[in-house]
């Protein structure tokens, strides 16, 4: 499959992208069942908010442009994760849920043959009220072992299609604090680590946005991503969560992030009602991508969305 088809999903190979459609089902209807098995909600996703992730700082941000618009006469902005309102809903109504979220970042450019980066791509963004970092591992070990055993099953023809063998990792997977590999490996720790593991392992400890819990004493995050093997890269993201009202301040203050974007979410803290929870995103064509072995995340999508290319449809 040539980079230049990607453009069109219309020039592949019809039993391939068949195939990619199909283990791509296996995976969401897998991965939708376990949740609701373990009882999550699903909850529709909001695409035009108020607030909405700020993604910075983060070490990986590489946004071109925000997308902010009008209506009613109030600013909005386009979902870059749902963070806050996974945050509120946890909150005010219901303990353990999930949505299937298109986020949109307008990545640079330069980044249309990363294979890992879309413009727009949908995130499993869950959440869970008084879950800790183990919880969110054993989760979500639970999720990527499954849906691979499930499409190993059902789906054996497809992988075939595809030339692809792959076998479901044996949990517990590794545990790495970022500043140690970045220590071993130097600045491009992340793709010589995803390169050379065979499974999937946690990174822990990455200083980034306000909300991940950070202890202000020992400096230590209590945050996470699991970063996939054979250089797919990182794949889930998440982390505790700050919910006491002085902190979050502190730390808008400190990253210079408006705080009058996070009002709601504020208030809650003020008047001591926002949980402490835990949660994490999965990337789904990252995801389905790794599962199918296609070298592109664009592959997985009918109408692929690489930085850069904006498509006919
Ligand atoms: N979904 C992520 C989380 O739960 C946040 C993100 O996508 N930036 O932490």
């Amino acid at each position: 499959m040539s980079f230049a088809q990607l453009t069109s999903p219309y020039d592949l190979a019809r039993e391939e992208r068949s195939a990619v459609f199909r283990i791509g089902t296996a995976v969401l209807t897998r991965v939708v069942n376990l949740l609701v098995e373990k009882g999550f909600q699903w909850f529709l996703p909001v695409v035009l908010a108020r607030s909405t992730d700020p993604l910075w700082p983060d070490g990986d941000t590489g946004i071109e442009k925000r997308i902010e618009l009008e209506i009613y006469g109030q600013k909005v902005r386009a979902m870059q994760s749902m963070i806050v309102h996974k945050r509120v809903l946890v909150s005010l109504c219901q303990d353990k849920l999930f949505t299937l979220s298109p986020n949109i970042r307008i990545e640079r450019r330069e980044r249309c043959n990363t294979g890992k980066h879309l413009y727009e791509f949908t995130q499993l963004d869950l959440e869970v009220a008084y879950a800790k970092s183990k919880d969110m591992f054993t989760l979500f070990e639970e999720i990527v072992v499954d849906s691979i055993s499930h499409v190993k099953r059902c789906s054996e023809q497809e992988l075939q299609i595809l030339g692809r063998k792959i076998e479901a990792p044996r949990p517990p997977f590794e545990i790495h604090r970022k500043r140690d590999l970045e220590e071993t490996h130097g600045r491009d720790w992340e793709k010589i680590v995803s390169k050379e593991s065979k499974d999937p392992i946690w990174i822990i400890d990455i200083p980034r946005e306000f909300y991940d819990m950070e202890d202000e004493t020992s400096g230590e995050w209590r945050n996470y991503d699991l970063l996939l093997p054979e250089g797919y890269g990182e794949v889930i993201s998440g982390g505790e969560r700050e919910f006491e009202h002085g902190k979050l301040i502190r730390k808008l203050d400190r990253d210079g992030v408006r705080k009058e974007e996070y009002q709601l979410l504020l208030e809650l803290a003020a008047q001591g009602r926002l949980k402490p929870s835990a949660g994490a995103g999965l990337g789904i064509e990252r995801f389905v991508a790794y599962v199918c072995g296609v070298k592109h995340v664009a592959i997985v999508q009918p109408f692929p969305r690489i930085p850069g290319l904006v498509p006919e449809l």
